[in-house]
């Protein structure tokens, strides 16, 4: 990290300082797993000179860190105004960490190991190409679950995704959790390539939108009247459904950081 922290306009003194937008990481900014490109990282650049910006992604803020702030030479946490990690589990404003709770005080300890043994337990019994390691990883406000194995490398993870398309193997095992933990409340959600994302239901991208509430009640604080997301994932199943749906958003379907470059243009003049 060695570029020079971004500097921009307070958030009150934008010229659209009742607006922010939201991204979702993979898809919207980055290849799924891959860099952001500097094409991506001007654009939101220009459009953080305008209106407040910020991400949500269901990963931990370390991949943020790998595919935004490594390329950009900067702490991810400098190029946003908001960032959202694991749906906001994790969540920062201007730089500084806002407080959040997390997986385990929901779930608790006893039913975490049994949710994670029967993981562990299904995952060895699976007949697939291939297997690497970390097939349970543990966030803060989520676990996320992968049958090949969180190691797996681009390529691994490209020959998986076609692969489960026809085997359905992620599909038939949410199934099966969600008849032996349906009564905890989980929710259990299909939104990347190798992998599903089990959290307490309401923890979705929505999440991050009571930092935002919050945010306002506070002295100073700004309520933004129009909140963009774009995201991907936003039929019903994806990950993006429910903030893409919310009344409070405002719902882009970007594909690719090409389309989200393209419609920021339209929509901002940048
Ligand atoms: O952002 C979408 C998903 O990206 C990753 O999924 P996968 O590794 O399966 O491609 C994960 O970080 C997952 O948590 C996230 O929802």
């Amino acid at each position: 990290m060695d570029a020079e922290v971004p500097q921009f306009p307070p958030l009150d003194a934008r010229p659209l300082q009742d607006t922010i937008c939201l991204f979702d990481v993979d898809g919207p900014l980055t290849l799924p797993r891959l860099s952001a490109t500097p094409e991506t990282l001007e654009t939101l650049r220009k459009l953080r000179q305008k209106c407040a910006i910020g991400f949500v992604g269901g990963s931990d803020l370390k991949k943020q860190e790998e595919q935004i702030g490594k390329p950009a030479g900067v702490p991810v946490t400098t190029l946003f105004d908001y960032c959202f990690s694991e749906n906001g589990l994790t969540a920062y404003k201007l730089g500084q960490a806002l407080e959040s709770t997390n997986f385990i005080s929901y779930i608790g300890e006893d039913d975490y190991k049994k949710l994670v043994s029967f993981c562990l337990h299904y995952i060895a019994d699976l007949d697939i190409p291939i297997k690497r390691g970390t097939f349970v990883e543990f966030r803060n406000g989520m676990i996320n679950v992968s049958p090949i194995g969180r190691n797996a490398s681009t390529q691994e993870r490209n020959d998986f995704e076609a692969f489960d398309k026809k085997a359905k193997v992620r599909e038939a095992f949410v199934a099966k959790l969600k008849q032996e933990f349906g009564h905890l409340g989980l929710t259990f959600s299909i939104g990347g390539q190798i992998s599903f994302d089990v959290f307490p239901t309401g923890w979705d991208k929505t999440y991050c939108l009571r930092h935002l509430e919050s945010e306002a009640q506070k002295p100073g604080g700004i309520t933004y009247k129009n909140i963009h997301f774009f995201g991907d994932k936003t039929f019903e199943g994806g990950n993006d459904y429910e903030i893409f749906t919310d009344p409070r958003t405002i719902g882009h379907t970007v594909m690719n950081p090409n389309e989200t470059i393209v419609a920021l243009k339209e929509l901002f003049d940048i």
